[in-house]
């Protein structure tokens, strides 16, 4: 790969059609932007970008509402060849404060309403500039932006280079940015873009509805990269709504979500085999695909999901076929160019229906945590396979199916919840003794956290005054959807806490 060659944007811009007039992006207020408005706006900002002066490795730190210039923003920083970080819109000060902290940026990007307190932290955490940007078009990042040249050459890039810090949670409270390079995620588009079979325009061409948030991989990456390195349209949903999905389901190919987005469209009476029969492909992940709803929605629409299966560190690891069997409750054999393995708790290799720990080895697998060379160093084995955290099996014919987690992780509606991290905040809360979360099924998100708290002694705790406290200073998802009071936790002998008991009782 030639060093121009290995930035992502330039993969991205060379698979624009010809016609760069037609529309790539349709957004649901029924605007429309060309390929050309893409390369020009994505040109402009990254001209921008680069007039700040910024060291090589500049960190671009985003909080904003979906947009197209959001997207923009991602590529631009692509082809300045700058480190994008993307943060989850709901964050509030004092996770936001831990993550410019970390990755101590140069440019900051938020939405107008939170400029005042993104400000102060950005500037103590030795941020040069904060910029605004709107949903609605709005904000300095784009005032300024538009004074520059709307001509930028795609700034060279190796593969091993840095292209995008993704926090993931830690399992032990601390939040681990996983840095996945230029080479990663195009090695990674590229074999999904064959898998997945996306068409080209002279085969009719794939329209994808992106109904995801644009700060996690699956409608970041899988989404996004999957649509633009094909040349394909993007209808553009600012946020899920099963009704207008169903609306846009006859002008579209493709559809991707978590599974909670296919619960609420099974929900709709008009989803049926004619709202889908333009079609060509369902594709589910970031959280399991119960069997059920699998069923349910073959039956109602005649298209078989495909399930698959990544996450932050990796990208897309496995996927159902496209031709073959799409099997409810596996997420498929490993992807071209994967490695995967199921490892036993004393290190073996596991033969084809015994559970284990499951490794992975490839392109895609991601560059290690940002400045934590002892953590990455335990997540990997010495022949370099990193450790998942999910166990699981593989079968006969190589697909695999996903059992657990030894990771203490819920997954919520595709988003993750660390238990560690709320209980270390729940145990800081004014006469709390301890705590536990654990996760339970759930109809709709699929698992949601309820939270066990134990009061230190003579003091009365309130369930509802304890969930207030989080929702005041947390991510609304990550909030239990529960909160019970209670005298003690379950122990075992090592005095370790029981959680598949609590498990139990509270689901
Ligand atoms: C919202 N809430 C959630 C929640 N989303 N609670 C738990 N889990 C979630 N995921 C809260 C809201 O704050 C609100 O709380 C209440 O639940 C009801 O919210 P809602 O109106 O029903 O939620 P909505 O805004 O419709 O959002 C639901 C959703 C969204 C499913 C559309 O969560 C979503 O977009 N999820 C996708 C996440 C995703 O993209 N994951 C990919 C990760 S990448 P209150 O108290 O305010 O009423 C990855 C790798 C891979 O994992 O393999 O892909
Ligand atoms: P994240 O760290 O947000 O990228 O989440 C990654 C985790 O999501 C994985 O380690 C899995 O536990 C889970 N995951 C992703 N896709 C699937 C799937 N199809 N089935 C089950 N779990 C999944």
């Amino acid at each position: 790969m030639s060093e121009v060659s290995a930035n992502l944007y330039a993969h991205l811009r060379a698979a624009f059609p010809v016609d760069l007039d037609a529309v790539a992006v349709e957004t649901d207020s029924g605007d429309c932007y060309s390929w050309r408005d893409l390369d020009r706006g994505t040109a402009m900002l990254a001209n921008f970008l680069q007039s700040l002066g910024l060291p090589h490795d500049a960190r671009i730190a985003v909080q904003v509402e979906k947009s197209v210039e959001a997207l923009m923003l991602y590529l631009a920083t692509l082809r300045a060849g700058f480190v994008f970080l993307p943060l989850n819109s709901a964050y509030q000060s004092a996770e936001i404060n831990y993550f410019l902290g970390d990755a101590e940026p140069a440019v900051v990007v938020c939405s107008a309403q939170n400029f005042g307190w993104v400000t102060t932290l950005a500037f103590s955490a030795g941020t040069r500039w904060v910029f605004t940007l709107n949903d609605d078009r709005s904000g300095s990042l784009l005032e300024r932006a538009a004074q520059a040249s709307d001509q930028h050459a795609v700034v060279s890039k190796m593969p091993d280079d840095l292209a995008v810090i993704i926090y993931t949670s830690g399992t032990t409270g601390r939040s681990k940015g996983a840095m996945l390079t230029h080479g990663n995620m195009l090695s990674n588009a590229l074999v999904l873009k064959d898998f997945w079979g996306w068409r080209s325009a002279q085969q009719g061409g794939d329209v994808l509805i992106h109904a995801l948030p644009i700060f996690h991989v699956h409608g970041l990456f899988v989404a996004i990269h999957g649509a633009l390195i094909n040349g394909s349209k993007m209808i553009w949903l600012a946020k899920f709504d099963p009704k207008l999905v169903l609306q846009h389901l006859p002008h579209a190919t493709v559809f991707m979500g978590v599974p909670t987005l296919y619960v609420r469209l099974l929900a709709e009476p008009g989803l049926n085999h004619s709202a889908t029969r333009h079609m060509r492909l369902f594709i589910s992940g970031s959280a399991p695909l119960l069997l059920d709803t699998f069923k349910a929605w073959q039956e109602r629409t005649g298209h078989a999901i495909l399930e698959r299966y990544g996450m932050s560190e990796t990208i897309m690891l496995t996927s159902n076929p496209l031709q073959g069997e799409r099997r409810g409750g596996t997420v498929g054999p490993p992807l071209p160019g994967v490695s995967l393995r199921v490892i036993s708790g004393q290190g073996r290799e596991l033969a084809a229906g015994e559970i284990g720990d499951i490794q992975v080895k490839g392109p895609n697998v991601f560059a290690g945590y940002w400045r934590m060379p002892e953590k990455t160093a335990e997540e990997f084995t010495s022949d370099g396979f990193f450790k998942t955290g999910d166990v699981g099996q593989l079968d006969a014919s190589g697909y695999v199916t996903i059992v657990g987690r030894s990771k203490d992780l819920i997954i919520s509606g595709g988003y993750n919840v660390y238990p560690a991290e709320l209980e270390s905040f729940i145990n800081d809360l004014p006469g709390v003794s301890e705590s536990a979360v654990v996760g339970v099924p759930h109809a709709d998100f699929g698992e949601v956290g309820v939270a066990v708290v134990v009061p230190k002694p003579g003091v009365q705790l309130d369930a509802g005054q304890i969930l207030a406290a989080l929702k005041a200073r947390l991510a609304n998802y990550k909030v239990p959807k529960q909160c019970h009071v209670v005298a003690d936790l379950p122990r075992n002998a090592m005095g370790k806490v029981q959680k598949n008991l609590l498990r139990t009782q509270y689901r």
